[in-house]
Parts: structure tokens; sequence; C-alpha cells
């Protein structure tokens, strides 16, 4: 195993992965910029490094520095968390040039299924459904409007660049792809720096539903079972639960196996997640898959006992994956909360500013990941996520029971906060019912 590793990354996640080193005996460096400078989670790591202004360009998001911290606290490895670099092929690469393990997977499975286009090919060669759509870039307008007619209205073009939902327009008829054509090509190129663009029928009503892998270096590769993420507002996600209320057992089984193919064809290793769409007739579609450690972890390590984060390490290292696939159940239900400074009653702009009261909810079945604390000052910088709130009960009914009264023990003042929304939303009959798809909360509020 290693013996000390820095973690370029900030907030709730630089906290999780400094826990994670500490209960395996690593020692960890916590790198931070100077917006985040004396935050308390800094001094839980066993050293913590400047590495530049509050600007994420010039600190979070910038090699050269995380790499000379890197090399003057003399790690064996970088965890890059979520966001930032974390899925940056060039920084992987860059981490091997420079003998430190990337704690993720190879920078070859990063650049192919960060390319959307090459990622949706590779599941038709593992057979894992896809919707009807283009198989190499759209070369002209043309183009995109003659297999438009082909797969029919509506349609969805995405940019091989991009995912998350980034870069993608949906048409109803030809005029509006027509326009969108261009809209995404040039919103593709000056986003993604790659102008690369492909067509898919677009699915209505869907259901997000993802897969979560673990794969080692030797070939071992187990799936987690599965998070539905389908409540979502402007692709941020707000809710995320296992089991999926939506899958039958049959179906559940089809899509691990389905998420098992791809990883394997992709040579993937370390964590990783293959998302689906789920239609209301219940066919699964492959979406993308992420290739980091994913805000929403929580939920499968609740339902699994399987730290999602240990085993990265262990992974990166070079350890065999212990766990079979026989023996990885789900336990009964666990749901979590993104909780935001951002304000749900003015659009969930975002609320920055200090926490002067923080009483964090407890009791049975609660788990609070976050970095935050009365006094905490939550810079307008960066991401407004301040924590998640999660709940692990023996079953649905329960779980929301308990993730009610944990909502309800919240208390963080003056800021504005997703609390409130979450409370709306997991009361909501349509929640309570497992009846959402992923326009559930744009329709709704
Ligand atoms: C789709 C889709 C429907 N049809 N593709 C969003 C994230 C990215 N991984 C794929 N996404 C979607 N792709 C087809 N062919 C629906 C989504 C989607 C979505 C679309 C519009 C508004 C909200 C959404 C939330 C989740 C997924």
């Amino acid at each position: 195993m290693f013996s000390k590793i820095l973690i370029a990354n900030r907030g709730e996640i630089a906290l999780r992965i400094i826990r994670a080193c500490r209960e395996l005996g690593i020692q960890s460096v916590a790198v931070f910029s100077e917006a985040d400078r004396g935050a308390h989670y800094l001094s839980l790591a066993d050293e913590a490094v400047c590495i530049g202004p509050a600007d994420a360009t010039e600190s979070y998001l910038n090699i050269p520095r995380i790499i000379s911290a890197a090399e003057i606290t003399n790690v064996e490895a970088i965890h890059p968390g979520y966001g930032f670099l974390a899925e940056n092929a060039q920084f992987a690469e860059i981490c091997r040039d420079c003998k430190i393990h990337f704690i993720g997977p190879d920078p070859e499975a990063m650049t192919l299924l960060g390319d959307k286009i090459q990622a949706r090919k590779l599941a038709i060669k593992a057979k894992v459904p896809v919707l009807p759509g283009s198989e190499a870039p759209l070369s002209s307008e043309d183009e995109a409007a003659q297999m438009a007619a082909e797969i029919e209205y509506p349609v969805i073009l995405k940019a091989a660049g991009g995912g998350g939902g980034r870069g993608m327009r949906i048409a109803h008829n030809e005029m509006s792809l027509r326009a969108a054509f261009h809209a995404a090509q040039n919103e593709a190129q000056q986003a993604f720096k790659n102008p690369d663009i492909y067509i898919e029928k677009y699915l209505e009503q869907a259901r997000h539903v993802e897969v979560q892998i673990l794969a080692d270096r030797v070939g071992n590769i187990v799936h987690l079972w599965e998070r539905d993420c389908s409540l979502q507002r402007r692709h941020q996600k707000v809710i995320e639960e296992s089991p999926s209320p939506s899958l039958s057992s049959d179906l559940r089984e089809q899509l691990c196996k389905a998420a098992i193919r791809l990883a394997k064809a992709a040579k993937y290793v370390n964590a990783g997640t293959v998302e689906f769409l789920l239609g209301p007739k219940k066919k699964f579609y492959f979406g993308e898959v992420n290739t980091r450690i994913q805000v929403e972890h929580p939920v499968t390590e609740m339902v699994t006992g399987i730290d999602l984060v240990k085993w990265q390490l262990r992974i990166a290292a070079g350890e065999p994956l212990k766990l079979r696939q026989k023996d990885i159940h789900t336990k009964g239900h666990a749901i979590e909360c993104r909780i935001n400074a951002e304000d749900p009653e003015s659009n969930f702009t975002p609320c920055p500013g200090r926490i002067d009261t923080f009483i964090a909810p407890g009791g049975p079945g609660v788990r609070l990941d976050t970095h935050v604390y009365r006094g905490y000052e939550i810079s307008p910088r960066y991401d407004s996520l301040i924590g998640k709130l999660i709940v692990h009960k023996k079953n649905r009914t329960e779980a929301i029971a308990c993730m009610k009264r944990a909502l309800h023990e919240f208390k963080i003042e003056p800021i504005k906060t997703t609390v409130s929304i979450c409370q709306e939303i997991i009361s909501h009959r349509q929640f309570v019912k497992g009846k959402v798809d992923t326009g559930f909360i744009e329709r709704t509020w």
C-alpha cells in the first residue's frame, strides 16, 4: 500500500479521502488555494500545501502547481476526487510521466470513454443497448437531417467532448434540427475544443440509473449494483438512492451485467460508473461512463457496506480485489440529499457567505459528509455543494421517514440551502411512489 498520497481537490471530497487515508494508515497531503486557507479539514491531513490563488485555473486546475506540490512532499500517488482534474486524461498521463500513481483509470481508458462517440461505439461492440443514432461524427447538416428522418423525431444532438448533459440539444423537427446543428457544433468547439457532434433518438421521460464498478489491475471486475439519480435539475443531481425503485430484479441483473461488459471492453481499472437511461417501457440504453469517484458514491457504500475510496487506493497501489461478485449484495435502502448553498426560491442562485448556525442531524441511520461548520465561510468561487446527507434504513419507506426527520433537524443559517427543496421533494407523493423521471423537478417547481 502507499505510504503517502496527495489529494488534488477541496471541500467535502478532500475530507472524505483524508478520512480513508487515516483509517488505512496512509499519510495524506492536502492542497489548498488562498480561498481555502485555514479550512478545518486541511488540519486533518498530515500536511497541507498552498498551490495558488482562489481562481481554480491557478490552483486546483493548475497541473504544474499540483505536480510540484506532489514532488515537494514526495507522495507516491495523487487522488483527484471529482470535478477539477478528475477526468483529465492529460493530467493522468503527466502523473505517469512523473512516476506518480494516478488514483483512477489509465489515461487510455479515460481518453476513450471521454469521447462520447467512441464510448457509444464501444457499447455497441460490447453488446450494450444504445439508442438509434450515428456511429461517427456528423459531417454536415444534411447528414444530420437524413439520420433524423430515419430514426424519427425527437432527436438529440450531443457533443463528443461533452458529457454530464453539457452541449446537448433536443430537436423536434427538421427546422429546429438544422438550426441546432450549427449552434451545437460551434458550442462544442468553444467548450470542448472538439467540434464533433453526433445524433441519437431522444428518449422522453427517461430515468437515470447508473452502475458502480470496481476493477483491479489483474483483471478482476465487479459491480456494486445501481444508483437511481433521476432527481436532477439542470443536470445537477439533487437526490440519489439505491436500490433504484424502478428496476425489477431481472432488469437490474441485465443492467449490471451490461455495465461489466462495457468496463471489460474498455480495459477499465479502478472505480467507475456506467450510466444508463431507462425508458418508460423499462428498456435501458447506454448513456456514458464516468471515470471518477462520484459525489453520490456514499449511497452505494451504505447499501453494500463497501468503502469505495479505500478500494480506489488499494487498486491504485496494485492490490487485487478481494471482493467476489457473489458476496456483493445490497442491504436495505439508502438515500442521499445534496446540500447546496443555493436559494431554491431564487432559481437556485448560489448563496455564499458565513455560516453562523450549523446544527447537524444525527441519530440512527444518518451519515453526513461535509467539510463545513459554524464559522465556515462559503466562497463564491467554487461549486456550491456544502455537504451530503445520507440515510440508510432497512427499506425505502423507513429511509424516507429517516431523511424527513434528518432534514427537519438540520439547521444552517443565515445562508439559503437546498435543505428546504429536499424536504418538499422527499414528501412529494410522486417521489414516495418512486415515480419520477429526470424532468420532475423542472416540471413541479
Ligand atoms: C439522453 C436523453 C434522452 N435521450 N439521450 C444527460 C446526461 C448525459 N449522460 C445523457 N443525458 C441524457 N441523454 C437520449 N438519446 C436524456 C438525457 C438526460 C436529460 C436530458 C434532458 C434534461 C434532463 C436530463 C437528465 C438526465 C438525462
